[in-house]
This record gives structure tokens, C-alpha cells and sequence, in this order.
């Protein structure tokens, strides 16, 4: 791997030489590695999975012009300020912003942000609200962009009805035994889907404002400073046009999840509800512009994400895991089932929640 890496991290221009790497295993898709060179800073190296995105030429388009826009917004502070907040990528040699290797990968090179924290999970009221700061902030940064310059490299990726769909095709081909052994997921499924298709339908009504979003808000997504100040939203490869909702319900799927998206044992998994106010206050704090059929559709969807993610993993798990990475055989039927328990905790606590998001 060492002789691919230094070679891929030549074809950048950058100030040094490679001199190690450490993957980053994070990730369910791509595969990340931290590049040391002999001078700082040192650079986030990352290979698309091309199956996953056929048009990973154009995610990295998107990933720049986002990322333009966002240093733009930002320029009145120092260099070393921006290089902390917004991920800066690398040129290539040849001046675009990627490498394609000989087997048809797209890789991009970014500035790695020194002295960031991740986590799996909110620890504390203070990383929540600064979470939510962070992803509100996002939105209210790129409000101004003009989605018709950002590509759409995953089509209806949070359109429930396709991942039903999806879903409901996975499960025909299916085995008798799979389908005995997940009879409780997808009875699941099946009693909460018109539920979860609220935002699809509000959508297609065009109630509610496309905007440039994120779309993958979770909170490893978000690196923090030694001081738990939120620094910067990373893993930009899927902003296209979305809805709020789409960032709002998935940050608050990992923020309030008690557990890990991976925790096999559900006891594990609740709802914090002070995390959620506390990310709401954060959010809002820095978005101010929702309209009021924006703020309507939030509670539901904050069980409307990880609704979305728990049928794309049982989907995943069904169709044997050719989607998301897994270690182990029925790893996608754990996250599935752990996200739909969080929903049955949210569900428990629906009516706070609705209260507290209308005052
Ligand atoms: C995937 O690869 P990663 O970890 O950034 C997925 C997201 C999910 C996330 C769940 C392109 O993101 O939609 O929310 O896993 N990305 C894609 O952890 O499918
Ligand atoms: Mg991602």
C-alpha cells in the first residue's frame, strides 16, 4: 500500500515528501489515509469507491465548489483559521483537483486538520449544541449557492419511497431463512413506512426550499478542537441538493443516539433528550432562515432519517453487504436493527419533542 500511497500523493502539489500513512477506517465507503510528510501540514488522501459513485469526478466538482465557496465566506480570517474550518484540497500536478489512477479511481488530496478530535458519540450537552452550531452554520453559509452548479452524483439518496423500493426488491430475492430470521425488521418496515414518506411527499408538493446540503451530518463527520469547539464539517462527498431536514435528522440520528450506530446491544440505545435541545439551540443559533413548513416537518424527521439508514443497511444486509463495508456477516443487520430501536425511543419521547421544537 506504502508504494501506491506515495505514489498517488505525488501526482499533488504539495510542499513535501510522503514519509508514512495510517489509514483512517472510519469511513463505510471510501478508503481514507492520513499521508505524514517530512513538513506539516500533512494531507488527508482519499480514494473514491467508484462503484459507489460512477461519477466520482464530479463529487470531487462538487466538493471543491463548495469548498471555494465556503473559504470565500470566510476570508476575512487568517489563512491558518480557514485551513481549520474548511477542508482546503490539494491541486494536482496537472492543476485539476484529482488523480485518476489506472484503474479508474478518483483520488483527492486535502490539508488534515491538526489537533481535531472526532467522536462516535456525543459525550456531553456542550459537544451537541457546538454539533449543532456546526451543521447549522454549513447551511447558513451555503444558502446562497445555486444548486443548479452542483451535480447530483446520487440520485433520490434520502427518497424513503426508492429505498423502500429497494428494499422491497432486496427482500424477493432474498432466502426463506433470511426472510424467517428478520421477520421483526420487516414487519418494522412495514407499519412505519406511510409514516416516513411525509417528507417525500411534502417534497414533490414543493413546500419546502431545495438547498445545497450536506447530507452525511453524522458526527464523526464533525472534527472538534481539543477545547470541544466545533472546527470544521468534513466529508463533503455528498452535498447536493437536499433539504434541511436531511442534515437535521441525521445529526441528531448520531448526537442523540446514546449508543454507537454499530452497538449490538440495544439495551445500549436511547434517546438523549437534553442532546437534542441542545443541538436544536446550537443549530438554530446559526441557521435563521427556515420557513415555517421547514420547522413543521423537523420532529418527524428526526425519525425519518434513521429510518432511512435502517433500511439501506437491512437492505444492504439482505442483498449480502455490497454496499457498506462490515466485518462481519450480519454486521448491517445489527445497524439496522440498532436504528430502529432508536426510532422506537424517539417515538417514546415524540411529544416533548414536537413541544419543544414549536416553542
Ligand atoms: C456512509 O462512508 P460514510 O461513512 O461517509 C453513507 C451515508 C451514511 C453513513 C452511515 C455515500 O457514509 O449515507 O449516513 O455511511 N454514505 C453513502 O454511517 O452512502
Ligand atoms: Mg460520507
Amino acid at each position: 500500500m506504502k508504494d501506491v500511497l506515495k505514489k498517488v500523493i505525488d501526482k499533488f502539489q504539495i510542499p513535501s515528501e510522503f514519509e508514512s500513512f495510517e489509514e483512517l477506517n472510519s469511513g463505510h465507503i471510501n478508503d481514507t489515509f492520513l499521508i505524514k510528510t517530512t513538513q506539516k501540514p500533512y494531507y488527508v488522501l482519499q480514494r473514491i469507491n467508484k462503484n459507489v459513485f460512477p461519477r466520482s469526478k464530479e463529487l470531487i466538482e462538487n466538493k471543491i465548489y463548495v469548498s471555494k465557496h465556503l473559504q470565500h465566506k470566510l476570508k476575512h480570517l487568517a489563512q491558518e483559521e480557514i485551513q481549520q474550518k474548511v477542508l482546503c484540497f490539494a491541486k494536482a500536478k496537472d492543476n485539476t483537483f484529482f488523480y485518476e489512477d489506472n484503474d479508474g479511481y478518483f483520488w483527492n488530496a486535502s490539508i488534515f486538520i491538526e489537533d481535531s478530535i472526532t467522536y462516535l458519540k456525543a459525550e456531553n450537552t456542550q459537544i451537541a449544541f457546538e454539533a449543532g452550531k456546526k451543521t447549522g452554520e454549513f447551511l447558513e453559509l451555503t444558502k446562497d449557492i445555486d444548486v443548479a452548479n452542483i451535480h447530483t452524483i446520487l440520485e433520490d439518496f434520502h427518497s424513503v419511497s426508492v429505498r423502500y423500493h429497494q428494499f422491497k426488491t432486496a427482500l424477493q430475492n432474498a432466502s426463506e431463512e433470511t426472510i424467517k430470521r428478520s421477520k421483526e425488521q420487516i414487519c418494522f418496515i412495514e407499519s412505519h413506512i406511510k409514516e416516513m414518506q411525509q417528507l417525500d411527499t411534502a417534497i414533490e408538493q414543493k413546500l419546502l426550499p431545495l438547498r445545497l446540503t450536506h447530507n452525511d451530518t453524522k458526527i464523526s463527520n464533525i472534527l472538534f478542537s481539543k477545547e470541544n469547539k466545533a472546527l470544521c464539517l468534513i466529508d463533503t462527498d455528498t452535498v447536493m441538493k437536499g433539504v434541511l431536514h436531511f442534515d437535521y435528522g441525521d445529526a441528531i440520528r448520531t448526537i442523540c443516539n446514546t449508543a454507537d450506530e454499530d452497538e449490538r446491544d440495544i439495551n445500549k440505545i436511547a434517546f438523549n433528550f437534553e442532546f437534542f435541545k441542545s443541538y436544536t439551540q446550537g443549530f438554530f443559533q446559526e441557521f435563521k432562515s427556515a420557513t415555517q413548513q421547514e420547522i413543521n416537518l423537523l420532529p418527524v424527521s428526526i425519525k425519518i432519517l434513521p429510518f432511512i439508514m435502517g433500511l439501506r443497511f437491512f437492505t444492504d444486509f439482505l442483498n449480502n453487504n455490497v454496499y457498506f463495508k462490515t466485518v462481519y456477516e450480519t454486521h448491517n443487520l445489527d445497524r439496522a436493527i440498532n436504528q430502529f430501536a432508536l426510532i422506537n425511543h424517539i417515538e417514546n419521547k415524540y411529544q416533548e419533542i414536537v413541544k419543544c421544537i414549536a416553542t
